[in-house]
């Protein structure tokens, strides 16, 4: 298969990145075609046409993030990688790749792998190497340090999984740095070496017909070369509360562990690397670090004077708090920092609850989800739908003997882990493993209680919803591009208007479950609200009333 097949050449803009949709897949969990119970590349083929077809069919999504398919030994599914340039036989063959980027390409969707490039596994050539003795040509490759003379770890850095960051290495006699698992030790990004083999990483899918690159804890890159305690966070301050669970980080500020400021100049050096091919982007996972506004200020400094991210998302939206104010916090607050940098949202991912469960949907399920969905595509910056959103999928109640994830593994039951929110796509209610694959029992359990065929069938559900709003966006330029300006935050309501020179719009929110009427301060010309939605807002004297849960689109 050709991998110089490029249906964009001519057509693509040098940004179509701001105005697309992105849809993230867990390919373990999308759709399993040689039915061994693990989702691959050939399933995300043949379900290619339910993003986008190409003409007209489908939701409509734009571009794909696929979580990482690289060999790996799966301690963190697929986080930890043994080899950056390959594909795992869990997943297909590299043929198996280039042909879906060709049939993605070939329906308009563009492809974004996900790079981790913090961290690789323990079982990559280059930390086998590097953990034999203080002399091999890889030995500087990772972050080692001597034990404090009484033996223990260098510092009292943590790692995000649990216990402390550091493991022993008896062959050097020292300890490695691991931000994550000790199955995930940390590359030594001041190295040049190191940073040269990564940007062969980076152009090696860059040649393959990639467009982009999620970049894995992106702020974690740098680290404190004096190695110094991290400081306990003082009585009172708490970190943002994040959609994920309870951190053994949050007893500390991670100053000195990432978030660096010089984290930035490595940023610098991939950008060049992106920029090397036309038309390419990047989204950088921007944890959380202090309060929300730091954390949205962080994010937005990895984004601004077009020399660091593309893109970047912070935990924010991905925050167990969601109402009208905070909403129109984070979103007012992003636009104030981010300057000249694009914005870029998603509420959910393989790493937090469902936003079904999470935001405790009310009694209004569906329509608090389409709610947050049409914000999400209203927003001035680039959406991204986790997969399964279009079929409400719901945090799955894991029981212990069905655990896979490490953090829940390592927690339960304090923490149930990430296995909840990455159960099996739903395709087919009436086949075996809700069509996931044909029978063989899948890696979790296939058990949404909504399926898509049931999501297609009914003419206000949250796929048909999405589906009719991607074709607003696609002729309405102003929910692309236009400028964004809140126009009123009046207790449970949010409004806002997105701007271009010919186009304004008016975009209402109710986040409760009770009707509220609010009095407009400009006059709406037309509705334009998907029609697939029940609880719409309706405009009567200037007034516009929402319904419990409800959006409201407007021209004005
Ligand atoms: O996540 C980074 C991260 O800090 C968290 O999302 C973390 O997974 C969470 O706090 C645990 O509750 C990225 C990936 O998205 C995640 O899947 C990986 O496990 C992690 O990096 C390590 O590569
Ligand atoms: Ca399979």
């Amino acid at each position: 298969m050709s991998n110089s097949n490029n249906f964009f050449n001519g057509s693509l803009s040098e940004d179509w990145w701001k105005s697309a949709v992105f849809y993230q897949i867990y390919p373990r969990s999308f759709c399993d075609s040689n039915n061994d119970g693990i989702g691959d590349l050939r399933g995300v083929i043949n379900k290619l046409d339910h993003l986008n077809d190409g003409n007209g069919g489908g939701l409509g999504i734009d571009a794909i993030w696929l979580s990482p398919f690289f060999p790996s030994p799966q301690a963190d599914f697929g986080y930890d990688v043994s080899d950056y340039c390959d594909i795992d036989s869990d997943y297909g063959t590299l043929d198996d790749f280039d042909k879906l980027v060709f049939e993605a390409h070939k329906r308009k969707i563009r492809v974004v792998l996900d790079l981790v490039l913090n961290h690789s596994s323990d079982q990559h050539d280059w930390f086998k190497e590097s953990m034999v003795d203080r002399t091999n040509s890889k030995a500087d490759w990772y972050v080692w340090a001597n034990p404090k003379p009484n033996g223990e770890p260098p510092n009292n850095w943590l790692a995000v999984f649990g216990g402390a960051a550091w493991t022993y290495e008896p062959l050097r006699e020292q300890y490695y740095l691991h931000n994550f698992l000790a199955e995930q030790p940390d590359l030594n990004w001041y190295n040049p070496e190191v940073r040269e083999a990564l940007a062969e990483v980076v152009r090696f899918w860059m040649s393959r017909g990639v467009d982009g690159f999620r970049l894995d804890t992106a702020n974690y890159y740098a680290y404190d070369r004096q190695l110094r305690d991290n400081p306990k966070r003082p009585a009172g301050s708490h970190p943002l509360e994040d959609g994920q669970e309870a951190n053994p980080l949050s007893g500390y500020i991670t100053k000195y562990s990432k978030d660096r400021p010089e984290n930035i100049e490595f940023i610098h050096f991939l950008r060049k690397i992106f920029d090397e091919k036309a038309n390419f982007t990047s989204i950088g996972e921007i944890g959380s670090s202090e309060g929300l506004e730091e954390t949205l200020k962080l994010g937005a400094d990895y984004v601004r004077h077009g020399d660091g991210l593309h893109m970047a998302y912070t935990f924010a939206m991905l925050s167990k708090e969601m109402n009208a104010e905070y909403f129109g916090h984070v979103v007012g607050f992003t636009e104030q920092m981010i300057e000249d940098g694009w914005p870029c949202w998603s509420l959910s991912n393989h790493d937090c609850t469902r936003m079904v469960t999470r935001f405790n949907c009310f009694a209004e399920r569906e329509g608090f989800q389409q709610m947050m969905l049409l914000l999400l595509l209203s927003l001035r910056g680039t959406p991204i739908i986790y997969y399964g959103e279009e079929v409400d999928m719901e945090e799955y109640p894991i029981t212990k003997e069905e655990l896979r994830d490490p953090q829940g593994i390592r927690f339960w039951p304090e923490i149930k882990g990430r296995d909840g929110c990455r159960l099996p796509f739903p395709w087919d209610s009436a086949a075996p493993n809700q069509g996931f694959n044909t029978g063989k029992k899948p890696w979790l359990p296939a058990k949404n209680s909504l399926s898509l065929d049931q999501a297609q069938a009914y003419p206000e559900s949250s796929y048909h919803v999405i589906k009719e709003m991607l074709k607003i966006r696609k002729t309405n330029p102003a929910l692309q591009k236009g400028k964004f300006r809140q126009i009123l935050l009046e207790g449970d309501c949010f409004v806002f208007e997105r701007k271009t020179k010919d186009q304004t719009l008016l975009i209402a929110a109710n986040f409760s479950t009770e009707n509220h009427s609010i009095k407009l301060p400009l006059k709406v010309e037309k509705d334009l609200t998907p029609g697939a939605l029940k609880h719409s807002g309706s405009i009567k004297n200037e007034r516009l009333s929402l319904p419990a849960c409800g959006y409201f689109l407007g021209k004005v």
